[in-house]
């Protein structure tokens, strides 16, 4: 299942879940050891340059079909009369990573609470608008960048007023961490769906206070990695650039040895998101429409150090 998620396949990952299900193994060991752990690699490689944002698309998809066989089961509430508290749950504005916040969403069904869940890109007003309908206990952001982890103060600070202070503010993501939750006043951080719902039913009066687990940081690729191989004098090598529209997000440089393939500073994505913003190309689709890769192109030197002298043209190019 982990090879097939890492490839894409979502009809057979679906298919996959469906056979362990029937096979009696625990929703459990499919979530943590079939999809959570095939999309961690996927995660690593994405880190490392070789999986790029369309593949890891289509990964998500096929974690997605594996998510929907589970749903019922994960969300299956015991007794329907016992409602446990109101969770509205979104990710933050400019973020559209919503997997974990799904999980989260549907576990938190299976332990009785009502769960809105308002999607994707939201901003503080849109909470606020949900919260007046809704009158949630709970208020859950996710956020998976660390340009967009900023914003859950925005929400926080927003929501500190009479009459909107009673609401618990609980935030989670892979950047996020219960440091980051104190700074900013949130009630509390869960590293994973299972102890976000410990957290919930301790914010709402019905369980014991949660341990945090602590999780890795979250690192932004910008190093160079050293040439393995001795080049013969004037050797050139191939670049391209992936832009998202015309802002330039990824570049890839490459000659017969090595590939070397770095992003661009974060405020590059920091522009693109706020770009797709405006535009309203939110969607994961309607986002991935608007990349693409530029014309091949070559230049004197070894694929680190054109990387290096690519990327900081384009970066100063663009201030
Ligand atoms: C899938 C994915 C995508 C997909 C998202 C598809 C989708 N529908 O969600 C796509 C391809 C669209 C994507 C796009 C981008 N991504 Co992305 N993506 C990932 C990836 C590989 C996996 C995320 C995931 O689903 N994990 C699995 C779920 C189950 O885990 P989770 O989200 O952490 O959720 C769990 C916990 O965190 C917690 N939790 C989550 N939310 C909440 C909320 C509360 C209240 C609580 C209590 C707990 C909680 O419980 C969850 C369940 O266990 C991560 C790598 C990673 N390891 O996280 C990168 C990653 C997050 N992406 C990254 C980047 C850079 C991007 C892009 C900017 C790339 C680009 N150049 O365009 C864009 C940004 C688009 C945008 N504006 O959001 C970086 C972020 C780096 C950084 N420092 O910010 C990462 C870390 C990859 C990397 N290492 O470089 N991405």
């Amino acid at each position: 299942m982990n090879q097939c998620l890492y490839e894409g396949k979502a009809k057979e990952v679906g298919e996959m879940t469906q056979a362990a299900l029937a096979e009696g193994r625990s929703v459990k060991e499919i979530l943590e050891e079939g999809l959570i752990a095939g999309m961690s690699v996927v995660g690593e490689d994405f880190k490392h340059n070789i999986l790029y944002v369309p593949e890891v698309l289509i990964c998500a998809r096929a974690m997605k079909a594996g998510m929907l066989v589970l749903k019922p089961l994960l969300s299956a509430k015991g007794d329907p009369s016992a409602q446990t508290g109101r969770l509205l749950m979104g990710t933050v504005r400019g973020d559209l990573h919503d997997i974990g916040k799904n999980l989260v969403c549907m576990m938190a069904e299976g332990a009785g609470f009502e769960v809105k869940d308002i999607g994707v890109d939201q901003s503080i007003e849109k909470f606020e608008a949900a919260t007046v309908e809704f009158k949630p206990d709970i208020i859950g952001m996710s956020a998976l960048l660390t340009t967009t982890m900023t914003y859950m103060k925005v929400v926080i600070d927003g929501f500190d007023r009479p009459g909107r202070d009673h609401i618990k503010m609980a935030i989670g993501g892979a950047p996020i961490s219960q440091m980051f939750a104190d700074e900013i006043g949130a009630d509390g951080y869960g590293s994973d769906a299972s102890s976000a719902v410990d957290l919930f039913l301790y914010l709402v009066g019905k369980g014991p206070a949660p341990v945090a687990h602590a999780r890795k940081g979250v690192t932004v690729k910008d190093a160079v990695p050293a040439s393995p191989v001795a080049r013969p004098p004037g050797a050139k090598s191939k670049i391209q650039i992936l832009y998202w529209q015309d802002i330039p997000s990824q570049l890839k440089v490459w000659d017969d040895f090595e590939e070397v393939k770095l992003d661009m500073p974060t405020r590059f994505a920091d522009r693109i998101d706020a770009q797709a913003q405006r535009l309203g190309l939110t969607a994961g689709d309607a986002y991935m429409a608007e990349l693409r890769w530029g014309d091949e192109q070559e230049r004197a030197g070894v694929p680190g150090e054109v990387a290096a002298a690519v990327r900081q043209e384009l970066a100063a190019a663009l201030p």
